[in-house]
């Protein structure tokens, strides 16, 4: 029984926590809140407040983005603001969030830019089908970037952080 009331708890404030954070952002994604981990939303909601057409998006120490399906308007410009945060150095935790042409997963540019190191060293042809990224963000840091997609469709977005490709990634789709 007492399991069972915990349980409803820990219900009742996950879809506080989901009402809480959607009425800013105006889009029909069904992401399911999957937060297992204590992921601080509470700054996140609060900042965010002054801009309603920024889209946050948050990186931890988890290896993970706080949001991985985003829904924006094909032909219209979007603003992404994204954070960085944790307790982890810089070396041994950073993330970048880079959105992919169509036609490019994040599966493999995570892999080319594993192999070459890092973004900034892959090659021109790597990198054409970089539409925008941010740079590579240390806990506390953060960066807006500013895009547009013209073309309906899945765009998918990638940190390529050493070893970070395989869990932060995510999907816009322009609609
Ligand atoms: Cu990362």
């Amino acid at each position: 029984m007492k399991r069972i009331a915990y349980f409803s708890l820990i219900l009742a404030s996950v879809a506080f926590l989901f009402t809480a954070c959607g009425d800013d952002k105006k889009k029909e994604e069904s992401s399911t809140p999957t937060t297992e981990e204590n992921t601080q939303t509470e700054e996140s909601s609060s900042s965010s407040e002054e801009k309603s057409d920024v889209i946050e998006i948050v990186g931890n120490d988890q290896m993970k983005y706080d949001k991985t399906e985003i829904t924006v308007k094909a032909g219209e410009e979007v603003t992404i603001l994204f954070k960085s945060v944790g307790e982890l150095p810089a070396e041994a935790m950073s993330h970048d969030l880079v959105v992919l042409d169509q036609g490019t997963t994040a599966q493999e540019f995570g892999m080319e830019a594993a192999k070459a190191g890092s973004l900034k060293e892959m090659s021109d042809e790597q990198k054409e089908s970089v539409i925008v990224a941010t740079d590579m963000l240390s806990a506390g840091q953060e960066q807006e970037i500013t895009f547009t997609l013209e073309e309906p469709g899945k765009y998918e977005y990638v940190c390529t952080f050493p070893g970070h490709f395989a869990s932060m990634q995510g999907v816009i789709t322009a609609e």
